[in-house]
């Protein structure tokens, strides 16, 4: 790491910070945007009446937090155009764009359409770096050879972003088991660029080769913003490869290798793994991910566990977190 670099990424913009509810409550006003996880989350979200909320139907392990907030500073104002709904500050965008696969002739064209929407949406915005992203579909892994789910999302997603000018967002893509035949985005985006950045011991999703389909996926494995890294979900893949079927606990600990390796990558000297978010594919194994995360991450760090089907059905887990240096509190904003 040189010194001409690091003084180039202390000139980066804050991410929002993160917190979790364990159940959902009145937002305080410093939430810029929150997600409900569980079951009943859509219904939920439309008690609360706060139009900074989107509800996803990943259900929530007992004992977990269930709400994600990221807080922003200053005046949050909410809004709705082409289909995008969303709240920002100044410095902060929070997006969410939810659109029913039928009309669009399934998960291809959906993802397409709402990708086309995201990238012309921020082409004319106050706020046109998307930072991080999470997408949700349904049933994700349903369907044979090219014609899977997934592989159909990543074709349309690719088609609907085009060539991105500054890299891709750190993401995630999870599949839920609602039945519900809708794509979600939900994204972070901000005034400034952030800086993507790669694992060293994995191969660039946007560069898998044609055999995880005929699109790669486009997103980065995470993304620094000031002294935080927004960690993308994060599996047991060693280059491009899944390694350790079969075996929860190697999958866990090589999930923590990655995470370490993305925040270690990203130059913010001696990271901490915080705000943990682990997807669990079966729900015997929570407890297990639970405790083996504590055990080698920051126990105090907030963790978030939800079933949900990960893309590649010899993953058992997938992970996600913040990496922050260590002298940063994991609570400081
Ligand atoms: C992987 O590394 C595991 O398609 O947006 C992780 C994070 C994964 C994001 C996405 C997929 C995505 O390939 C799966």
């Amino acid at each position: 790491m040189t010194p001409s670099l690091h003084s180039a990424h202390s000139a980066l913009p804050s991410a929002p910070h993160l917190t979790y509810f364990d159940t959902p409550k009145r937002l305080p006003d410093s939430v810029l945007g929150a997600v409900v996880f569980g079951g009943d989350a859509r219904a939920v979200c439309a008690g609360l009446g706060d139009r900074r909320l989107a509800g996803v139907a990943l259900e929530v392990v007992p004992g977990s937090p269930r709400v994600e907030a990221w807080h922003t500073r200053g005046p949050v104002t909410a809004g709705e155009r082409d289909g995008v709904r969303f709240c920002s500050s100044e410095d902060h965008f929070f997006g969410v764009i939810e659109l029913d696969e039928a009309p669009y002739g399934g998960p291809r064209g959906a993802a397409r359409e709402a990708y086309q929407r995201v990238a012309a949406f921020h082409a004319d915005c106050a706020h046109p770096y998307v930072w991080r992203i999470w997408n949700f579909l349904d049933a994700i892994t349903e369907g044979a050879g090219d014609a899977e789910r997934y592989k159909l999302f990543c074709l349309g997603r690719a088609e609907g972003l085009g060539e991105p000018l500054r890299g891709y967002p750190a993401g995630s893509a999870l599949g839920r088991r609602d039945g519900d035949r809708r794509v979600q985005i939900l994204w972070l985006a901000g005034r400034e660029a952030g800086a993507p950045v790669e694992n060293p011991r994995q191969v660039s999703a946007f560069r898998y080769p044609r055999r995880y389909g005929p699109a790669s996926p486009s997103f980065s494995r995470a993304m620094r913003l000031g002294s935080d890294v927004l960690i993308s979900g994060t599996a047991s893949i060693v280059g491009h490869e899944t390694v350790h079927q079969g075996n929860l606990q190697a999958q866990i600990h090589e999930c923590v290798d990655n995470l370490t390796a993305v925040a270690e990558a990203a130059a913010i000297g001696a990271p901490r793994l915080t705000a943990l978010k682990a997807y669990v594919r079966h729900a015997a194994d929570a407890d297990a991910v639970a405790t083996a995360i504590r055990a080698r991450c920051n126990p105090e760090a907030p963790c978030c566990v939800l079933l949900a089907d990960i893309c590649r059905e010899d993953l058992l887990v997938e992970l996600e977190a913040i990496g922050r240096p260590r002298w940063l509190s994991t609570t400081e904003a």
